[in-house]
């Protein structure tokens, strides 16, 4: 029987540049740099994130764009702005290869996500580590990219060890090796501890995570409340039983389009409805999801928006299910309302993750 968990965290290296690096492989050697331009004047806003390259000038996320430009005057570096849509195809994808490796999978952000893989490696950390590499590798020949992954008994330590390697880092923290590898950092490395807690802490004499593993819990809960005390007194002993549970971080997926013209023709908006079906079914496959119900949305000519939806017996994730199940919608809708339609939407949600066929680890330990 497996004992404790094997938990990671993949988090990729400064990602949205990473992704331009991915478009433009002739960049790679000099400084990127994703800007979010507010529109004001040719360079007012901030800087997104950077290449490793460009943070040697001090470059990095949220600084001015102007300062940017300054601290890369005399390199060729680049800028983009950012592109969000691309960046979230790219996600989705790592996503979707980062799912097949794990037992459960909990994405955090566009570009980070826990694995909880446990069972794939056995409850062995000798296996974890060679587990992570073939991932990394696998991410690398699929896609092109890089990351960073942090391999603890938990989230909370997987999160700093991830933390501590980085770019293409690969950091691996054993049960036994956890409290001491967290006890010489500093107390703001916990999630949780900010600028105002940490200056707290610092006025109680707590500055590395070690003074806060030793600090009595029963002060700590007296300061800042029973929660927040244990869970300072926990994390700080490297105790975290939070689980890797599906974030499922979209609720619904949906498109809308404007009709050429106004009607009331089943076949013309049929011809609309299948073109973002199409749509909407792509993200869904990306995504791996599941989706129980389905929604039609109605914009009359009245302007009077009306939805109809139908939810599934059982989760779906074909097209033709979305497709059938529309086209009833429609139908239905025309036959009550005699009113020409201008526009017209498609929406699928109840998610729940399609389970994809598990990675045997005989496959990587033969
Ligand atoms: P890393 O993980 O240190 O190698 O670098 P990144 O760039 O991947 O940083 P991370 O993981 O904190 O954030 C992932 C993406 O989120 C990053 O590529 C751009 C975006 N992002 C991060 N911080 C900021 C920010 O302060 N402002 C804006 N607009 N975007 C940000
Ligand atoms: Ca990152």
């Amino acid at each position: 029987m497996v004992q404790g968990r094997v938990v990671m965290l993949a988090d990729f290296d400064y990602f949205f540049a990473q992704c331009e690096e991915l478009r433009n492989p002739s960049i790679k050697d000099k400084p990127v740099v994703v800007c979010v331009y507010s529109g004001r004047t040719e360079d007012s806003g901030a800087v997104s994130t950077s290449n490793y390259i460009a943070r040697r000038y001090d470059v990095k996320s949220g600084i001015p764009i102007f300062l940017a430009k300054r601290n890369l005057e005399d390199t060729n570096a680049i800028f983009f702005p950012v592109d969000h849509e691309y960046y979230t195809q790219i996600s989705n994808r790592i996503m979707q290869i980062l799912n097949t490796y794990a037992g459960s999978l909990e994405q955090v952000s566009i570009d980070e996500a826990y694995l909880d893989v446990t069972l794939q490696v056995d409850g062995s950390f000798e296996k974890a580590y060679l587990y992570a590499q073939k991932i990394k590798q696998d991410i690398k020949t699929q896609i092109g990219l890089s990351l960073s992954i942090g391999i603890g008994p938990n989230k909370l330590v997987a999160k700093i060890a991830c933390d501590n390697q980085k770019p293409n880092g690969l950091t691996l923290v054993k049960p036994l090796e956890a409290a001491n590898f967290l006890a010489p950092l500093p107390v703001n490395r916990l999630l949780g501890v900010g600028k105002k807690t940490s200056t707290r802490l610092e006025q109680m004499g707590i500055k590395t995570i070690a003074d806060l593993a030793k600090y009595d819990v029963q002060r700590l809960i007296a300061m800042f409340g029973k929660t927040l005390g244990l869970y300072f007194h926990n994390a700080a002993n490297a105790i975290d039983n939070e689980p890797v549970v599906f974030a499922g971080e979209a609720e619904s997926i949906s498109k809308i389009g404007t009709l050429k013209q106004d009607t009331h023709d089943l076949d013309c908006i049929l011809h609309k409805t299948d073109e973002l079906i199409e749509t909407v079914y792509k993200e869904v496959t990306e995504k791996n999801y599941n989706f129980k119900t389905i929604s039609l949305y109605v914009v009359n000519v009245d302007l009077l928006t009306k939805s109809r939806s139908i939810t599934l017996e059982q989760p779906a994730k074909d097209k033709e299910t979305l497709k059938r199940n529309i086209r009833l919608l429609l139908e239905k809708y025309l036959t009550e309302s005699p009113i020409d339609i201008r526009r017209i939407g498609v929406k699928v949600s109840g998610f729940s993750k399609k389970q994809p066929q598990q990675k045997q680890l005989s496959s990587f330990f033969s």
